[in-house]
């Protein structure tokens, strides 16, 4: 292979769906290039690495001109020179010229910016797809074979990315009875769908504006009334609940939780009730994944909803923010069973696979999740495919930025034909690693 230094990096700012400014940065190797572009939350968790905004009057305060010009004046000179197959040996100098704990310095959009742009430019140089590439980084060894994620559908919006009452931010549908991805893709958007026509013939027109990830924004009351509906929209599509779908929620529970208690409902519930209505719901509905249900602090109720449920996701996502010390104290008091991996919640792409290794070799599962904030950038998608961890959330199948998600993995199973592997059952994954 020829020469593989980095000769070349430039940064600039772009739109993201919400309209706020994001950093896409290119990364060179002579006339070789790639891009990546840095998704942005809005349920943020507070230990997350940071995402530096200029404050200011510009774009309301989140300009990212500051961390452009870090990629553009630092990291530029800085990393020319560097190996961009030496993933690794790129991401701890980030690490180390930012040298903060949070990347406060450069700023995480910043760092991941170059991390995920190297990691492409890497892929392309080795002639190889993206997914290979990443699984052989994270498991140092190479595959014939891969395993598609499971898609979770977010097919209706609450919380903060909605103007709804309901409490909790997002109700998702898994097809985990499809045959394959491009199967699972149909009946999600089938469903989604028959959902708008349910949601119509109730609640009228404006029922279906969508929410931040594609998702319908109805103003409802309840869970129960969102759940209802979802499952009134599995079998007006032909499915059946339980067996083709179950339902996922993101209480992202941390946005409702004040002095103690949570409002939901139109009820303010303590910890212990909150678990028991949790318990109630998976009584009733054919309810598998749960992620963030306690405040993001609240390892001990994650622990005890955890030790109660059967054979259901309890997805750690603002609790551990894909930092592998926090995720380490979950795992140390069985706080929830399964990750959900943010690249920018801790800014390489290095440290993203190392959160992920750390779960499942503590037998949690891994769910690649896009942010509330995207572009059309895919790299999650390859991502998911070349962990081989069986779980993605990349919002409803609706809206380019969360399409182009679903769209790479579709091209991603038809490229490897028979060697892709579509799950069966959430634990699939541990076959392949
Ligand atoms: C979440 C995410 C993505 P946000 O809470 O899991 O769905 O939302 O990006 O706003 O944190
Ligand atoms: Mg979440």
């Amino acid at each position: 292979m020829a020469n593989t230094n980095i000769t070349k990096i430039k940064s600039r700012w772009i739109l993201d769906s919400r309209g706020n400014p994001t950093v896409e940065t290119d990364v060179y190797c002579g006339d070789i290039w790639a891009r990546a572009v840095v998704p942005s939350g809005a349920s943020t968790g507070e230990a997350e690495a940071l995402e530096l905004r200029d404050g200011g009057k510009a774009f309301l305060g989140k300009g990212v001109m500051k961390a452009v010009q870090n990629v553009n004046d630092i990291l530029a000179q800085k990393l020319q020179k560097f190996d961009v197959l030496d993933q690794e040996k790129i991401d701890a100098e980030m690490i180390a010229i930012d040298g903060s704990d949070n990347k406060g310095n450069l700023g995480a959009n910043a760092i991941l910016s170059v991390s995920l742009a190297s990691a492409r430019l890497a892929a392309k140089l080795s002639n190889k797809p993206l997914y290979q590439y990443i699984y052989e980084i994270a498991y140092k060894k190479t595959t014939e074979r891969f395993l598609i994620p499971i898609p979770q559908s977010n097919v209706l919006n609450g919380g903060k990315h909605a103007g709804s009452n309901l409490s909790i931010q997002e109700f998702m549908i898994l097809p985990v009875g499809a045959k394959n991805f491009s199967h699972a893709v149909q009946m999600v958007a089938e469903t989604y769908q028959f959902l708008k026509k349910i949601l119509t013939e109730k609640y009228g027109k404006s029922s279906i504006n969508v929410g931040d990830e594609g998702g319908f924004a109805p103003n409802l009351q309840t869970t129960r009334e969102a759940l209802d509906i979802i499952i009134a929209a599995i079998e007006n599509a032909g499915y059946t609940p339980g067996l083709d779908f179950v339902l996922g929620l993101d209480a992202a529970a941390s946005e409702f939780h004040h002095n103690g208690l949570y409002n939901i409902d139109g009820k303010k519930l303590n910890e212990p009730e909150l678990v028991e209505y949790f318990l109630q719901l998976v009584e009733e509905y054919p309810l598998k994944n749960i992620e963030d249900p306690f405040n993001e602090e609240s390892f001990e109720a994650f622990a005890e909803l955890t030790r109660k449920v059967r054979d259901v996701n309890i997805v750690v996502d603002d609790l551990t923010v894909t930092n592998v010390k926090r995720l380490q104290k979950a795992i140390n008091i069985g706080a929830g069973n399964s990750l959900l991996l943010k690249v920018n919640q801790i800014g390489t792409l290095t440290e993203a696979i190392s959160a992920a290794m750390l779960s499942m070799k503590n037998y949690y599962s891994v769910v690649v999740s896009h942010r509330s904030g995207e572009t059309c950038d895919n790299f999650i998608s390859d991502l998911a495919v070349g962990l081989c961890n069986g779980q993605t959330k990349i919002g409803a199948p609706c809206r380019s930025d969360r399409n182009s998600k679903y769209n790479q993995l579709l091209r991603i199973e038809e490229e490897l034909n028979m060697k892709a592997t579509f799950p069966k059952t959430f634990k699939d994954w541990r076959n392949f690693i």
